[in-house]
């Protein structure tokens, strides 16, 4: 007998952002062909009985075998990043390929592409990083890129060599709406957290926990704020990422309310971590130094609920690993102040485990929703879908079969990244993805690693939906009511 497909998947529940189907799934090809009860064989067959099958995760804010601003490499390359991240659910990692001012795009993104090929074990596409707003970037390499399919970058309002001033911020954004592609940025008034630092400092107060103190709320909320406007103003989608207060949230939320095209991401830092972890004895406090920073705990609340209201459509992890010793946090020397700590936590892996046990499991967070975060949005924000984030006929067959009742305790010993610390040592989570399926091949089963080193693929990405303008220019200078501006 010849079976019909490659793959059938029994006896489980199919969760998606929408519904919950007691159904069976046949992949072949890599893509999910049939759903439905009784059928026909596949080749192989995996009883899901009592788990969840899932939407594969989608990462959408990583830092991946890229060096910091400041030459640090991260502690994670293509292989070990994408290794972790599947086996905490992720079947789609979007890191970043990061200019470097007076470096050529297509340089960055074909030196990017030699880096991933070989090594990533999971799908994967990029964004850029634009920290060089020349007209020849914006005017002509970016619209290549972008027609390429890199249909996403990341700019900065903050750290020295990749931030932009507002007159190139608004460059970039004319670009992104000429060319329908999705800003995401990174809100902090860099001179803000310039001039608390340098007080700081001359204060003799140095140590970790002074990073949360330079990097002020007021400096997120500031420039979250001005960036709203400058994208209101140019008539630019735009997406704000690594939301960390509740200042912040609000001014997404005004501009949401306001029918504007502002779209809001948080992390696992934000809901796990606060400035006390900065406090820890001696250097440890280092380990927890990212930006924006963990705040309180009337914080941590206030960014659950922007995720469970849907302030916030996207969940990432911002993963940006580097190591507790001289090769990463401590790079400086062995007692850094805090303006020479390298940013970042590693978050890969916990990502998805430690929501679905925090905000899932306690009846916090609706499981759709929960989809909704951790893939489906992300697919849509960044023209992936429905290639992407769902489970459905047609779509790659990306899935992460969920067993609720599995603990797992986390240490660095247990997550598969390169780091030699997790911010999150010790949590216990309460449910684990325990098979990982990406385009119908079986990525992690039995607490293995099943495929092959450089077997996921490169993702060239659509011009996302979520990106259009909505042709709505402020009234000052929209060419309908004011016919002398022609500049946008
Ligand atoms: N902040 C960033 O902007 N990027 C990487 C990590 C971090 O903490
Ligand atoms: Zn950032
Ligand atoms: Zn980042």
């Amino acid at each position: 007998m010849t079976e019909l497909y490659d793959l059938v998947i029994r006896n489980g529940q199919t969760v998606t952002d929408k519904e919950t189907l007691k159904q069976d799934v046949a992949i072949k090809d890599g893509k999910i062909v049939a759903l439905g009860e009784n059928l026909e064989r596949g080749i192989r067959e995996i009883d899901a009985s009592s788990l969840l099958i899932l939407p594969g995760g989608i990462d959408a804010h990583c830092h991946i075998e890229q060096k910091s601003s400041s030459g640090i490499m991260t502690a994670d390359d293509f292989y070990t990043g994408s290794v972790s991240a599947a086996f905490g659910g992720t079947t789609t990692i979007l890191p970043f390929a990061a200019q470097h001012r007076g470096q050529s795009l297509r340089d960055v993104v074909d030196d990017y592409m030699a880096c991933a090929v070989p090594k990533s074990v999971i799908d994967y596409g990029f964004h850029l990083i634009i920290s060089d707003a020349s007209d020849a970037i914006i005017g002509q390499e970016l619209p290549a890129m972008i027609e390429d399919g890199i249909t996403s970058f990341k700019i900065y309002m903050t750290y020295n060599d990749l931030k932009l001033d507002d007159y190139e911020i608004l460059n970039v954004l004319a670009a992104a709406r000429r060319e329908q592609a999705m800003v995401m940025i990174h809100a902090e008034n860099h001179d803000v957290i310039r001039w608390i630092t340098e007080k700081l400092l001359d204060q003799g107060c140095g140590a970790p926990r002074y990073h949360a103190i330079a990097h002020a709320q007021i400096a997120e909320k500031e420039a979250t704020h001005r960036a709203i406007s400058l994208a209101e103003l140019l008539d630019t989608p735009m997406l704000v990422v690594h939301v960390s207060s509740e200042a912040a949230l609000n001014e997404i939320r005004r501009a949401q309310k306001r029918g504007l095209k502002i779209y809001g991401e948080t992390c696992p830092q934000y809901l796990f971590l606060t400035i006390d972890d900065l406090d820890k004895d001696g250097m440890d406090g280092a380990m927890f130094c990212c930006s924006p920073p963990p705040r309180d705990k009337e914080s941590q609340e206030a960014i659950w609920e922007g995720l469970i209201d849907g302030s916030f459509s996207v969940f990432s992890s911002d993963h940006s690993p580097y190591r507790h010793d001289s090769s990463g946090k401590l790079a400086a020397g062995p007692k850094p102040t805090f303006d020479k700590i390298a940013n970042g936590v590693p978050g890969l892996e916990i990502r998805m485990p430690l929501l679905f046990s925090e905000g899932v499991q306690t009846g916090r967070m609706d499981i759709h929703r929960f989809v909704a975060v951790t893939s489906t949005n992300a697919a849509k924000t960044y023209g992936l879908y429905p290639r992407k984030g769902t489970i459905a006929i047609g779509s790659d067959a990306d899935l992460a079969l969920w067993d609720p009742k599995k603990q797992v305790k986390i240490t660095a010993d247990a997550i598969h990244d390169n780091m030699d610390y997790t911010p999150y040592e010790g949590m216990v989570s309460n449910g684990w993805p325990i098979t990982v399926i990406n385009r119908g091949r079986i990525v992690i089963e039995d607490e293995e690693l099943k495929v092959d080193r450089g077997s996921g693929q490169y993702l060239k990405r659509q011009r996302p939906e979520a990106a259009k303008p909505l042709n709505r220019l402020v009234k000052e200078i929209d060419p309908k009511t004011n016919f002398n501006a022609k500049f946008i």
